[in-house]
């Protein structure tokens, strides 16, 4: 594995969008204990029914600690690989690679710096040190090249690509305070611009409402072709998510991407406010003697937030009605791939969802 200080610009690389072939994905076993109520046993059970779901039609890696090595082997099929890794948490999105790939299908890593989405001014846990070395210590296993970009702060889950030379973030994480307060804008457009060879950027304004990511894109909207995305969506205007998602529709609407589309939008609903009942917070540890979720808190679940893996869409299920009008709409836009809903409060209780505790390699 060799360091790279050098633009995927540059050298002709590009991010793919996840809707193009894998080769697998990364996914990193849930432990920690003020993160995953109860000791994570049902986090774990719901992250080994993602990972099986996957496995369906791409190898899926499984990292996990010394001590959660026998069991995640157990719980897991043979088919999925289970490999030693120290992390500080689980979500594969933020602090994997970005792979990037070129013409003859030479795929390198993105190494980005990782500070708990907003180190000391409002990370989400500490420390963070183990989490910030597992992007180069994949591409070390994977043989893969990897690009330097430790100075600059940015988690897998606050961009999304079409793979067609538009990327898509929000305002709100990307100009965040805990991340890179040094740069303008305009500097971290650049940047993006020339880490995943893109030539257009989509600012939307917001994310979902109470996101502790500070509003990552991929809980809020994602691409499901190039020139089409879903974004998260509710009717009801007394909910603070309603001014949230309006503003996204209003910018997307008077926007085109990097090939001159206008964007088409599909309102993506979402369930029904999920809040945090009495006794999940009772099976969290304290972190730094304050507990790390309050009965009632809400939640920022969306349906946004799948996975799309090579023959399968693999999406978060809440127990509401609207689920079954979310996989229908997912089904209609994704008419080649199987739908598989998986029922995720035990994912959601942790702080992301499916896409979070996932990244796709590129074929
Ligand atoms: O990508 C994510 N959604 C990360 C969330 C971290 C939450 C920590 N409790």
């Amino acid at each position: 594995m060799e360091i790279l200080y050098t633009t995927a610009q540059e050298d002709g690389f590009h991010m793919p969008a996840e809707f193009e072939p894998h080769r697998g994905c990364l996914m990193i076993w849930p432990e920690r204990p003020d993160s995953w109520q109860y000791g994570a046993v049902a986090a774990r059970k719901a992250f080994a029914r993602v990972a099986e779901a996957i496995a369906k039609s791409e190898k899926v890696t499984v990292l996990v600690s010394f001590e959660q090595y026998d069991t995640a082997r157990r719980m897991l099929s043979s088919h999925i690989r289970v490999l030693e890794m120290s992390s500080d948490d689980s979500w594969a999105r933020d602090v994997a690679p970005t792979f990037v790939k070129n013409e003859s299908g030479v795929l390198r890593g993105i190494d980005w710096g990782f500070n708990a989405c907003g180190g000391l001014v409002d990370g989400l846990y500490f420390p963070w040190d183990k989490d910030n070395k597992m992007a180069r210590k994949i591409c070390d296993f994977m043989d893969t090249d990897v690009y330097d970009c430790r100075d600059f702060i940015l988690e897998g889950g606050s961009i999304h690509v079409d793979g067609e030379g538009t990327a898509m973030v929000t305002e709100r994480c990307l100009l965040s305070a805990g991340r890179n307060p040094q740069l303008t804008k305009d500097e971290i457009e650049e940047k993006l611009k020339q880490m995943l060879n893109v030539q257009k950027v989509l600012w939307l304004p917001y994310g979902i409402y109470q996101d502790e990511t500070n509003e990552h894109v991929d809980n809020v909207c994602a691409f499901v072709k190039p020139g089409e995305v879903v974004l998260a969506w509710t009717e009801d205007e007394n909910d603070p998510q309603y001014a949230m998602s309006l503003a996204d529709y209003e910018y997307l609407s008077k926007e085109t991407d990097a090939c001159g589309r206008k964007i088409v939008i599909h309102k993506l609903p979402l369930p029904k406010p999920i809040c945090m009942e009495e006794e999940e917070c009772e099976g969290l540890l304290y972190w730094d003697d304050k507990p790390t979720r309050e009965e009632g808190e809400r939640l920022a679940a969306s349906y946004v937030n799948f996975y799309i893996a090579n023959k399968a869409i693999i999406m978060p299920a809440f127990g509401d009605a609207a689920d079954e009008k979310a996989q229908k709409m997912l089904a209609g836009l994704f008419p080649e791939r199987e739908i598989i809903a998986i029922p995720a409060r035990d994912i959601l209780i942790g702080g992301g969802n499916i896409h979070c505790i996932t990244q796709q390699i590129p074929l």
